[in-house]
């Protein structure tokens, strides 16, 4: 007999069917037990006699045959009341590390994460992963039905792209080596290579060595560059744009997802932009909050989403024109005021989830920064001699992966959208 998906029985044909899972819930009665059953389309009840429950544990891998009725009371207004079952995995434990029924209690984030492929068996954490994919795969329609070109580049890499933040190291037969922070480089390089405008969805690494609720030290990046642009507004607005394709496209994918996680995606508006010290006047005077030189800290990006929020009615804001100093060596100064930088973030509710912007493109102008920045411009001829060959105008941006499906589903600490963290405690499993 062929195996029926559990998502399939409302309109099966079929009177007896072959079902594979896990078993999610027992509940027993004099003669006969209830049964949930698990796979990864959702849940079935079960109705299995006593004297075959015998030998049935939670979390079992198990085969069963049995005829499918109606059943007004059982979940989903049917069951199976089975006739033969087979334990095709079996369980080597004297109690599950946590329950995995969501309305017990709950077990930590840490112990969670320490037994990822248990906790994953819950349907609520399991959906923030059928999200994530679709934000995945929305960004890569999205950006395809616009021309752009997917690409891989290297994440062993022989210099920092990023500036300040940190790098991890490799050993790279008899040199050093370093992992990639992002693909900014090659990503700009390969816009100048021809291909125009491009995008990449790949991991990048930080060795940040703090933990908080917003870092990972190893994440996802979805980049995209795109030439030929002359302003930064171009790019916010593509990236306006794709939200709004994103929130359709989960609204049309994940209608259980978002119903089970209790999250409503509603039209963005059109999302304003403030420039960086503008935010900082207003936090300073609506809240009496004084933000680090050229940037706001953590509190502030929440402060000022509560301000967008209220004055607005968004959940966006791009904070714009970020001062020379907190930029890279790449990006494109603006003279609107003096010391800034044709740049951008994205904070999403509270939090940074894209940072973005013009760069410099004339090679003599970048070669000039890059030694302003500090640097040895031989060190980075790899990437500066691509410049020397007609580079066009041209600007991206990267969002974070696991902080954009942290933020659209409410999530509290960015490991919950992340399938295995690795932060400065973690590194297993
Ligand atoms: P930036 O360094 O701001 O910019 O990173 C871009 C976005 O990546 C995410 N991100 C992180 N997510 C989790 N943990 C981290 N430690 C972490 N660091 C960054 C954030 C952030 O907004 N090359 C530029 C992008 C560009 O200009 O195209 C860059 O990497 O969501």
């Amino acid at each position: 007999m062929e195996r029926t998906m559990i998502q399939h029985l409302p309109e099966t044909k079929k009177q007896k069917v072959l079902l594979k899972g896990w078993i999610y819930k027992i509940k027993n009665f004099s003669n006969f037990s209830f049964v949930d059953l698990r796979d990864k389309t959702g849940l079935v009840q079960l109705v299995i006699d006593s004297k075959k429950m015998k030998e049935l544990k939670l979390e079992m891998a198990i085969e069963v045959t049995g005829k499918l009725e109606k059943n007004g009371k059982a979940p989903k207004g049917m069951e199976i009341h089975v006739e033969s079952i087979h334990i095709i995995g079996q369980v080597y434990y004297e109690l599950l590390p946590f329950s995995i029924n969501q309305s017990k209690v709950q077990a930590s984030l840490e112990k969670e994460l320490d037994y990822r492929y248990i906790s994953l068996r819950r349907p609520d954490r399991r959906a923030v992963f059928n999200v994530q994919e679709e934000v995945v795969e929305a960004f890569r329609g999205y950006l395809k039905g616009r021309g752009f070109s997917e690409i891989h580049t290297p994440k062993i890499i022989a210099s920092g792209t990023e500036g300040g933040s940190e790098m991890f190291t490799v050993n790279y037969f008899d040199t050093r080596a370093f992992l990639a922070q992002s693909p900014q480089f090659y990503k700009q390089m390969m816009v100048g290579a021809g291909f125009e405008s491009v995008f990449e969805i790949g991991h990048a690494y930080r060795a940040e060595p703090h933990s908080t609720y917003r870092h990972l030290n190893e994440y996802v990046s979805l980049d995209i560059e795109m030439g030929f642009i002359d302003d930064e507004n171009e790019l916010m607005d593509l990236e306006e744009d794709f939200i709004n394709y994103l929130f359709r496209h989960l609204n049309q994918t994940c209608t259980d997802e978002l119903k089970l996680l209790k999250v409503e995606l509603k039209e963005v508006n059109q999302i304003p932009r403030i420039p960086l010290k503008e935010a900082q006047e207003i936090l300073d005077n609506e809240y009496g909050k004084n933000s680090p030189m050229g940037n706001l800290d953590a509190e502030g990006e929440i402060l000022f989403s509560q301000y967008v929020k209220e004055k607005y009615n968004n959940d966006f804001v791009f904070l714009t024109k970020y001062p020379v100093s907190k930029r890279p060596m790449y990006a494109m100064p603006d003279n609107e005021p003096e010391g800034t930088t044709k740049s951008f973030d994205l904070i999403y509710k509270g939090l940074e989830i894209t940072t973005g912007g013009l760069r410099i493109h004339d090679y003599e102008r970048l070669k000039e920064n890059i030694i302003r920045f500090g640097a040895n411009s031989e060190d980075f001829s790899f990437y500066l001699d691509s410049f020397k060959y007609g580079m066009p105008p041209h600007g991206g941006f990267a969002i974070g992966l696991e902080r954009i499906t942290m933020k659209l589903l409410d999530l509290e600490n960015i490991r919950q959208s992340t399938l295995l963290p690795r932060d400065i405690r973690r590194i297993e499993p």
